[in-house]
């Protein structure tokens, strides 16, 4: 090993930092443009959109098994890793060869402006935040370079390096490493007054020059940072959803829900909650940035395959006839014995009245319903028009819709999967076949169709738990939206099926939960569960995978008793 090799490292290591900090420029301005821009239209949101578009159904349900809901943390922090390592390559590039760099940096802003303009909605304005913080990035990356090129030079063991570097960038005409500076700065413009008089005598020690590159990179970052964090509390300010959802009050109910009959609930500790709290909710959607709709913007177009196209605003809902109704919702992406199913009281306004009106024409035999940022749901038309009450929710637990459920106005249809129903931000409802028009999930692999299957969940004791001897009260969830829970069994250590005790029934579009007191002995135990409905009887024992159309199985809960 000669000794040159370790300042070239060295200085490769920081031209990886300047390009870092230089992305974390480009990032930082274009959030703070960004905060008069929709969010789409910062880089962040719109590339990890178009990330959560292309990812296929096996790497979504892999996300949410390993990560749950904090998959979009997740997929944050990947992004951020993947920005900074090429931002590191960008900066070496830069530093070896400043229009290769210069080159890249324009590549990058490139695929992220083909991100913004491809997000659903998008306009050529929303290009604007991505061009100034790409400009800014230039900017910051060169002044960057630039000291770092005189840190180069100043250090004598560095000399050779940026030599070398330098005859690159300027095509092998450099003799000597100050002549070689002084036409790179005038090829970039750089530092050309403070650099003219320069000689090799009177450069700066590399101490110096170190400490300058080093105060530039603090400013550069810093100015980053705090352009960013302007941007995000500009950005909450300017569009103050919270304000507007606080001030709405909704008139009561034509239709309210029926009483929750006494029993809904078995008294076991640990079990969940039979009316889940809004907070508590699970939530699954592909919006990296959530949705900012106020009530007064929202407007829902209904089209298609109808004798009458229209428009409905929120004041048309809120002067309907509502209806209230407990609904469980469920996710195609909940494992056996998993988490992604809650039941809340909505209120809404029926889908079937707006079909009334709509009158869809011989042969439609789906609604595509589509949300403000671009996903959509395939729903069968039969379905919005029966008896079950699908609806337009606007109220979820006595609430306007949280945010991220939806506000101001979801679909919630009983009895389907909530990728090919349960649409929010919903702002279309194009009434066609399924033989026209795709949706959002079904061009990626899952089911056109997407019944909820029935299943039986144990929820005490968890999987590990460990247990006093004795008798123990066990319990836990079952559904069958639509068609109704009947009967739940458990099998302890592959023993008989038992039947269990069911809770009272809500309704037949609601979960029903279960309890069962069991004698143990101590040792390692397992409890298997199945339930029953009411149309297709006993729920089937072949396992299934998520994808295509929901996991199925028994499912299986080991623990010990002490
Ligand atoms: N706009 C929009 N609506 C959506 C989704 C989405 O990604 N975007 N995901 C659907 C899926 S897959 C499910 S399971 C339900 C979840 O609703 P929740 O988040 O309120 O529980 O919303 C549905 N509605
Ligand atoms: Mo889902």
């Amino acid at each position: 090993m000669s000794s040159s090799t370790k300042p070239r490292r060295g200085l490769s290591a920081l031209a990886a930092l300047a390009g870092i900090i230089a992305a974390g420029v480009v990032l930082g301005i274009a959030e703070l443009a960004g905060a008069f821009f929709r969010a789409s239209a910062t880089p962040v949101i719109a590339l990890g959109s178009t990330f959560i578009d292309f990812t296929p159904p096996w790497m979504k349900d892999f996300a949410i098994e390993t990560f749950g809901t904090n998959d979009k943390l997740a997929l944050l922090v990947g992004m951020g890793i993947t920005i900074a390592l090429l931002a590191a390559v960008l900066g070496i590039v830069a530093f070896r060869r400043w229009v290769l760099g210069v080159a890249g940096v324009l590549l990058m802003g490139a695929i992220i402006l083909a991100s913004v303009l491809t997000r659903a909605g998008s306009s050529l304005p929303d290009a604007l935040p991505t061009i100034v913080g790409t400009a800014a990035g230039l900017l910051a990356l060169r002044v960057l370079i630039a000291r770092l090129r005189r840190t180069a030079v100043g250090d004598p063991a560095g000399a050779s390096t940026a030599t070398t570097a330098m005859t690159a960038a300027t095509g092998g005409r450099g003799a000597t490493g100050v002549t070689v500076t002084e036409k790179d700065d005038a090829a970039t413009g750089q530092d050309g007054n403070e650099r003219e008089g320069a000689t090799a005598a009177s450069l700066p020690s590399a101490g110096t020059s170190r400490r300058g590159f080093f105060a530039a990179v603090g400013v550069t970052a810093v100015v980053a940072a705090v352009a960013a964090g302007g941007g995000r509390l500009l950005a909450g300010a300017r569009n103050n959803i919270a304000a507007v959802r606080d001030s709405l009050a909704f008139p009561a109910p034509a239709s309210p829900a029926p009483a929750l009959p006494a029993g809904v609930h078995p008294p076991v500790p640990g079990l969940t909650p039979f009316v889940t709290p809004n907070d508590d909710f699970y939530r699954i959607d592909t919006a990296l940035s959530v949705p900012q709709l106020t009530a007064d913007d929202w407007v829902l177009r209904v089209h298609g395959m109808v004798e009458e196209e229209f428009e409905l605003s929120f004041r048309d809902l809120l002067d309907a006839d509502l209806i209230e109704r407990h609904v469980t919702l469920t996710c195609v992406s909940n494992p056996v014995g998993g988490y992604l199913a809650g039941n809340a009281k909505w209120l809404g306004y029926p889908l079937r009245e707006v079909l009334a009106r709509a009158r869809p024409l011989d042969g439609a035999d789906m609604v595509l319903s589509t949300s403000s940022d671009g996903f959509s749901a395939s729903t069968p038309l039969p379905v919005l028009q029966d008896e079950r009450d699908a609806m337009l929710a606007v109220a979820m637990n006595g609430e306007p819709l949280p945010v991220e459920h939806g506000f101001p106005v979801r679909m919630v249809v009983p009895g389907l999967y909530g990728y090919v129903s349960a649409t929010k931000w919903v702002v279309d409802l194009e009434v066609t076949r399924f033989a026209d028009r795709t949706a959002y999930w079904t061009d990626r692999g899952w089911a056109e169709k997407g019944p909820i299957k029935t299943m039986a969940r144990v929820e005490v004791p968890q999987s590990f738990a460990s247990l006093e001897a004795g008798t123990v009260m066990i319990g836990g969830t079952a559904w069958s939206q639509h068609r109704g829970i009947t009967k739940v069994e458990v099998s302890v250590d592959n023993g008989d099926w038992e039947e269990v005790t069911l809770a009272a029934e809500a309704s037949v579009d609601t979960w029903r939960q279960w309890s069962h007191e069991l004698s143990l002995e101590s040792g390692l135990h397992t409890v298997r569960s199945r339930a029953t409905d009411a149309v297709d009887g006993l729920q089937t024992e072949e396992r299934a995978d998520t994808v295509p159309d929901g996991a199925s199985g028994w499912q299986s809960v080991q623990f010990t008793v002490k």
